[in-house]
């Protein structure tokens, strides 16, 4: 019997484009790219498209995760920092047209969020997923139901009337790089991790303000939600000694205030599974 088609996935963030044919959950082949962050969505995501041109007829459907927001197919930017896309860029027909298949798309966290619900760290209880990457992303599931729109944006939640820094302006891995900078001229956020292993003072104290900033933010989740896990993933999130930093952060509270943080299972491969398995429902957020 002739095998199942394959779905392409794509997860486009603020600092890496990763494509995959998944199917049954298991990722089969996978190409990574980084994102041009200049020019137009279009341009990055044929280029992808050029990358990959060996999968043509493998795949039949195609989920799109990205960072921002997607409102009936468009796709735009929250913060412009992380990632600076066009107002209501016509992601699914865009990718439609590259693809000659049906296309779902949504926001990156949710997808990871559903990915780790249904096959990682989540468990398939209630829970929080939290990004730590370019920006902070997030997803909530909650009774079975990953919630849509701008559901689980903390990223986003304010921190000052008067300048409007958002919480990833103050934690992010562009938050990371941008304080680094002083130190060490054009490092990355890995960078700023490896200097911090190497036992560079300056690194550590920026991982650790990020960890304590991520720490309270669970804090707040759990008063908010109450979830049975937050899981963590993201490029920063999965750094490591990023998670510890954040338990020990956590460390003083009381058991019933304290939440449950586990590491994504999925790694970087979340936001590709989860929204695989979207796309194989045509679940539309
Ligand atoms: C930002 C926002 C979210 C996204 C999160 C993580 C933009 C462009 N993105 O908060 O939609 O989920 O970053 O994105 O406004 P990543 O690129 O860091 O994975």
């Amino acid at each position: 019997m002739a095998q199942a088609q394959a779905t392409l996935s794509i997860d486009l963030g603020g600092t890496k484009m990763l494509a995959a044919l998944v199917r049954d959950r298991t990722v089969l082949e996978t190409h990574k790219m980084a994102t041009p962050r200049g020019g137009d969505p279009a341009e990055w995501l044929q280029a992808l498209f050029d990358a990959i041109a060996m999968w043509n007829g493998r795949y039949d459907k195609v989920g799109v995760a990205v960072t921002g927001i997607v409102d009936d197919g468009h796709w735009s930017a929250l913060n412009r920092n992380t990632l600076d896309i066009p107002d209501r860029f016509p992601l699914t027909d865009v990718v439609g047209a590259l693809s000659g298949s049906p296309v779902l798309a949504a926001n990156d966290a949710q997808a990871a969020a559903w990915g780790e619900f249904s096959f990682g760290a989540g468990r398939r209880e209630d829970m929080v997923f939290l990004t730590v990457s370019t920006g902070i992303g997030g997803g909530i599931v909650v009774n079975g139901r990953l919630l849509g729109g701008l559901a689980g944006h903390f990223g986003q939640f304010r921190l000052d009337e008067a300048t409007h820094h958002t919480l990833e302006d103050q934690v992010s891995g562009h938050w990371i790089a941008g304080e680094a900078s002083v130190h060490q001229k054009d490092a990355t956020a890995r960078e700023v991790f490896a200097a911090a292993d190497a036992g560079q003072e300056w690194a550590r104290r920026i991982v650790e303000a990020s960890a304590r900033q991520t720490a309270l933010l669970c804090r707040n989740i759990q008063l908010a939600l109450d979830p049975k896990r937050i899981v963590i993933g993201g490029g920063i999130g999965l750094a490591p000694g990023y998670l510890t930093s954040i338990e020990r952060a956590l460390g003083d509270l009381p058991p019933r205030l304290k939440p449950s943080i586990h590491a994504a299972e999925l790694g970087e491969n979340a936001g590709v599974v989860g929204i695989a398995d979207l796309a194989e429902r045509q679940q539309q957020l």
